[in-house]
């Protein structure tokens, strides 16, 4: 089965769903659990995963459902299309009421990437793609930027949660951050991909992300002409695995600077 035009609209609407959803938490209150050490869930998490989980497998219930919060807890179909939902990506930040979260939802087909669709409640911020059809910000065509020069540009990273036991990504972020006009750290991979796809910032990379963290945002970059490629230059799959996003034109020059 291949997406249809109008299963952009309706998965869309259900990540704005979620993603007010997450407001009402913010403003009501939630409660905050430990997955890890600093890797924290909060009932928001657990109630925007049933609700996009539940809605994914009511309409396409032949479909596979990846989920972090692992709410519908799906039987794995071979050869199915699958799902890679972060209900909220960006927990840490959300728990501390730090307005840079977002809902992530990413559908692949054959191992390629469909559609894909992320919300920023707090922006009120639609970024979604569909395989061929370029990438939209609020219905509005997006494109990665042109600049072309390390020192013109503005990064973002990412630090994995076990960062105390192997020290990982901070020589790359200090290199990068002498190279640049800086690197921002949003705590958020989902919206870091989205912010490269519109051109706010010129490329994102991060050692360790989750599948379900760069799904729908890896094809938003490339939809909007930018690249998201392992560390390794082969194109972003859905795993657990270091990312680089850039607009293209940066792209050689982060490698080289992140595999020195
Ligand atoms: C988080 C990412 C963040 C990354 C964290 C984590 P969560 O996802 O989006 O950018 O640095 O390691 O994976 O746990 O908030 O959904």
């Amino acid at each position: 089965m291949h997406i249809a035009e109008s299963d952009q609209p309706f998965v869309e609407a259900l990540a704005r769903e979620a993603g007010a959803l997450l407001m009402r938490y913010q403003r009501e209150g939630f409660e905050v659990a430990h997955k890890g050490a600093i890797d924290l869930v909060t009932t928001a998490d657990r109630a925007s995963d049933q609700l996009i989980s539940r809605a994914l497998a009511a309409r396409y219930p032949s479909h596979l459902v990846i989920s972090e919060e692992d709410a519908a807890k799906p039987q794995a179909v071979d050869g199915a299309p699958v799902w890679y939902v972060d209900p909220l990506d960006g927990t840490t930040g959300f728990a501390h009421g730090y307005p840079a979260f977002a809902v992530s939802i990413g559908l692949y087909e054959r191992g390629e990437a469909r559609l894909g669709v992320v919300y920023d409640p707090t922006r009120d911020e639609l970024f979604s793609a569909r395989l061929g059809h370029g990438a939209r910000l609020n219905g509005q065509p997006i494109h990665v930027s042109r600049t072309n020069r390390l020192i013109e540009s503005l990064l973002t990273s990412g630090f994995p949660y076990d960062i105390g036991e192997s020290g990982s990504n901070l020589a790359e972020y200090q290199r990068l951050t002498l190279l640049s006009r800086g690197v921002r750290i949003s705590g958020a991979a989902a919206l870091d991909l989205a912010w490269v796809a519109c051109g706010r910032v010129d490329g994102y990379w991060e050692p360790e992300i989750a599948p379900w963290d760069g799904a729908a945002g890896a094809l938003i970059v490339r939809e909007a002409g930018g690249q998201a490629t392992h560390y390794d230059n082969r194109d972003w799959k859905p795993s657990r695995s270091p990312v680089v996003a850039s607009n293209g034109q940066l792209h050689r020059l982060l490698l080289d600077q992140i595999n020195p």
